[in-house]
C-alpha cells in the first residue's frame, strides 16, 4: 500500500465516525443536499478506495440454490411490469459507439453464469444461478470515455433505476441476467433483463432494465434518492 493511500485510509476511518453519525438522520426530503450529502460524497471516496476489484466472492454450488418459492420476488409496484414492445436494450451515454441490442444479440454475447448469495437490506438472503452477459464486455462493445466514473442503470418499471460506481459495475461477477437457474428469467425477476452481482446489495440491483448509461457524473436512484446508502457495497 502506497504512503498517501494509508494517509487517505486514516482519514477516511476517522470521518468514519461522522458518516455513522450522519446515517442516523436520512429521512430529509433532499438526502443528498446539505451535511447529508457532503458524508454521502465522504463515504462514495472511502468505499471506493476500500473496494478491491480484484477480489471474487465466492461462487456457490448448485445444492446451495434457494428452493423454487424461497427466493422472494421483490418490488416497489404492485404488479410486475411487461416488456413494452419490441424491447431491446441501449447501452450509451459518454461512449464512442453507443448500441442498441435486442434479446438475440445479447445472447449471442459472451455468455456468464454467477452463482452467489443475494443480500437485501430488509433483512433476507437467498442463492440463485444467474446468467447473462458481464457489464464490462458491454463496456468493450462501447468504449466509454476516460472521464467515465459512474453507470446508471434503468428499468422500464416507472421511477426505478440506480447509479453505480465504474469499479463495481466492471466487476466480472456484475453481469445483465437473462437466465436464472438454468431457465429463462421469469418476469418476477426481472425479465427480459435484470441487473445482478456479488459485489452490492439487493436494491442496487435493477430488474426490468432498459438503459446502461456510462457518466462522468454520479445520479441517484429509486431507493437511494430515499436516503438509503448510495455505494451499498457487500
Ligand atoms: N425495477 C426494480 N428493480 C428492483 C426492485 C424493484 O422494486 N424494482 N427491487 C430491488 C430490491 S430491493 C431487491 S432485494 C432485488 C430483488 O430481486 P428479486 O426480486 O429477484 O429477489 O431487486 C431490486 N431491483
Ligand atoms: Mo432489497
Amino acid at each position: 500500500m502506497t504512503g498517501t493511500r494509508r494517509a487517505f485510509l486514516r482519514a477516511g476511518l476517522r470521518t468514519g465516525a461522522l458518516v455513522a453519525l450522519g446515517g442516523v438522520a436520512c429521512d430529509s426530503d433532499h438526502p443528498r443536499a446539505g451535511f447529508l450529502g457532503l458524508m454521502e460524497r465522504v463515504n462514495e471516496r472511502l468505499q471506493r478506495a476500500l473496494f478491491d476489484p480484484g477480489r471474487l466472492a465466492p461462487e456457490l454450488a448448485e445444492s446451495d440454490e434457494s428452493a423454487p418459492g424461497d427466493f422472494p420476488q421483490y418490488k416497489i409496484g404492485s404488479d410486475y411490469p411487461a416488456a413494452p414492445e419490441g424491447w431491446a436494450l441501449r447501452v450509451g451515454g459518454l461512449v464512442a459507439r453507443p448500441v442498441v441490442l435486442s434479446a438475440d444479440a445479447l445472447q449471442r454475447l459472451q455468455r456468464t453464469r454467477t452463482r452467489v448469495r443475494h443480500h437485501c437490506v430488509e433483512g433476507w438472503s437467498a442463492v440463485a444461478s444467474w446468467d447473462g452477459v458481464r457489464v464490462s464486455e458491454l463496456a468493450r462493445l462501447v468504449a466509454p470515455d476516460r472521464r467515465v466514473r459512474y453507470v446508471e442503470f434503468r428499468s422500464f418499471e416507472a421511477g426505478y433505476y440506480s447509479s453505480w460506481d465504474l469499479e463495481s459495475a466492471l466487476h466480472p461477477q456484475t453481469i445483465l441476467a437473462y437466465g436464472m437457474n438454468g431457465q429463462p428469467l421469469a418476469r418476477e425477476y426481472g425479465a427480459p433483463l435484470r441487473l445482478y452481482s456479488a459485489v452490492k446489495l439487493g436494491y442496487k440491483m435493477v430488474k426490468w432494465v432498459t438503459d446502461v448509461s456510462f457518466l462522468p457524473v454520479r445520479t441517484g436512484g429509486y431507493w437511494e434518492d430515499r436516503g438509503y446508502e448510495w455505494f451499498a457495497g457487500v
